[in-house]
């Protein structure tokens, strides 16, 4: 059975709240950079990114990172895994806000924490998730959360968002 928990306003003021945070916790915002991880989250990093140039009138380059390759269930590294489309140079120095659309046992963050890593060196990495659903299983939290959704192991979260799904929406879903 699904249940609607969020509702596409809903869902559009919780990341115009983000957004704020992200700029109220970063004066100047000169130094940010955005890494949406494949694939909901990078369409909510490029949402963030087109807030902050409503609201603040700056530009700040947004990436797309595909953690495949880092993540820790993959023995082999599997076809069709990306590299990182950032260099070095991009990333050196900056503030990097990871961006997820659910965050659970951490190590899909884990993984791309490994990835940035590998690539430069940040001089801070923040998280933004949509939503929390619980169940870490490494130290790992989020600095700026859309919803709490306290689930158990059996339930997930559909994230719906109108770039690849009809339209936008958080479900709970229970089997
Ligand atoms: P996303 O890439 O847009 O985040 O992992 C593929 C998709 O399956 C993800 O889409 C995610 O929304 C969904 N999904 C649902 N439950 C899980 C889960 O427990 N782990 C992972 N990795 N993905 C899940
Ligand atoms: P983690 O690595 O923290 O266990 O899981 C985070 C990643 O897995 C996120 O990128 C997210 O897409 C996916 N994920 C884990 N649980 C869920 C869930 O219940 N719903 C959705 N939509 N994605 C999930
Ligand atoms: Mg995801």
């Amino acid at each position: 059975m699904n249940k609607e928990i969020v509702d596409d306003k809903t869902m559009k003021r919780t990341l115009t709240r983000i957004t704020y945070e992200i700029i109220e916790k970063n004066k100047g915002n000169q130094n940010l950079v955005l890494i949406g991880i494949k694939t909901r989250g990078a369409f909510l990093a490029e949402r963030i990114k087109m807030r902050l140039q409503q609201l603040e009138d700056i530009d700040v380059p947004q990436f797309a990172l595909d953690v495949t390759n880092w993540r820790d269930d993959q023995q082999t590294v599997q076809a069709g895994g990306e590299q990182p489309p950032f260099s070095a140079d991009q990333i050196a120095g900056k503030h990097v806000v990871l961006v997820d659309d659910v965050l659970y046992t951490g190590r899909t963050i884990r993984a791309a924490l490994d990835a940035i890593m590998s690539v430069g060196r940040p001089s801070k990495i923040s998280l933004a998730v949509l939503v929390d659903r619980g169940h870490r299983e490494l130290p790992i939290r989020a600095d700026y959360v859309g919803k709490n959704i306290p689930t158990s192991h059996r339930e997930a979260i559909k994230v719906s968002m109108a770039e690849i799904d009809d339209e936008d929406k958080i479900e709970i879903i229970e089997p």
